[in-house]
């Protein structure tokens, strides 16, 4: 866990929908940390201070479709290193490799540009929120096949009873997150 003062101010802007986008889910909704100047840079400079340790600055930043592009392109200017979006299905113009993992019901699929990183890359992957685990998983996969090496998976918020993180960490990839979720 970062300093508790900064998760505790983060959790505080971070809306909770009930019943969306199906009965029974409650949606953790990041645009409020986004929204408010002050916030979003608190939210952006608790990744940034970690990640400009030179032990565990990336050469590249990887964001997840969609949310992970909003706060992974900036961490990724702030720190100096490149951005590529891992994108759904169909959005990349450029060769791509993919990856297909299962949803609660059917599948999905992922693709990221061939030259998007290079073999022997350290990559931070970045996303906006774990919950299952698939996607952020299909993400390390992909840079993988490129032989890319993904040294940490970053997200703003876990949900731990969904078992993600800790499938995700069994994987063997370190993870980094700002708030825990539990229950509704
Ligand atoms: C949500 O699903 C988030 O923005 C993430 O991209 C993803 C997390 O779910 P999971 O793959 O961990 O279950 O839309």
């Amino acid at each position: 866990m970062y300093n508790t003062s900064v998760n505790h101010y983060l959790r505080d802007h971070i809306r909770t929908v009930q019943d969306w986008p199906a009965p029974g889910v409650a949606f953790r909704d990041i645009t409020p940390l986004l929204q408010d100047a002050k916030v979003f840079r608190v939210l952006i400079d608790a990744f940034v201070h970690r990640y400009m340790d030179p032990a565990l600055r990336p050469d590249v930043v990887a964001g997840l479709d969609a949310r992970g592009f909003i706060i992974g392109s900036v961490i990724a200017y702030e720190l100096g290193v490149g951005f590529v979006p891992i994108r759904k299905r169909g959005k990349l113009p450029f060769t791509t490799v993919e990856e297909t993992y299962e949803l609660e019901y059917g599948s999905a699929t992922v693709e990221v540009h061939v030259d998007a990183v290079k073999a022997g890359d350290r990559v931070l992957l970045i996303d906006d929120l774990i919950a299952t685990g698939g996607t952020m998983m299909a993400g390390k996969k992909l840079l993988e096949k490129l032989g890319a090496v993904v040294m940490e998976g970053a997200a703003i918020v876990d949900l731990p009873e969904l078992g993600g993180s800790a499938k995700l960490h069994s994987s063997g990839l370190p993870l980094f997150t700002l708030i825990d979720f539990e229950g509704h």
